[in-house]
């Protein structure tokens, strides 16, 4: 009778580690890190750099490091900042190829800024 516990348990431990190994390996593959990013600032009214050239899925990261709230706003609507202050940042991922162009909607000379994603 105890023999019998012993193998039912054994059984048991066996079930649970086939369990395990089998929900481990059908588990779907990490996916690779493909993040990508891109610095940019605003200074002295002005985008710098003036046009970024990116691959689909980056994520640009414009900086105000001037004293006033400065925008990023799309042309077409694909994207706009709100104001940004001082030393505050927009994100704005990529996701479709194309040509953005982009200004600021406070300054009208901030203009004719662009994004280039490219697959
Ligand atoms: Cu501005």
């Amino acid at each position: 009778m105890k023999r019998r516990v012993i193998y039912l348990g054994l059984a048991v431990l066996i079930c649970i580690g086939i369990f395990y190994s089998c929900s481990k390996n059908t588990a779907p593959a990490p996916v690779k890190s493909t993040v990508a990013n891109t610095n940019a600032q605003i200074q002295n009214f002005a985008f710098s750099p003036a046009t970024i050239n990116i691959k689909t899925g980056t994520t640009v990261t414009w900086t105000n490091m001037d004293s006033m709230p400065h925008t990023v706003t799309s042309l077409t609507g694909a994207f706009d900042s709100g104001s940004i202050a001082t030393n505050t940042t927009f994100k704005f991922q990529f996701n479709t190829p194309g040509s953005y162009v982009y200004h600021c909607t406070i300054h009208s000379m901030m203009a004719n800024a662009t994004v280039i994603v490219s697959n």
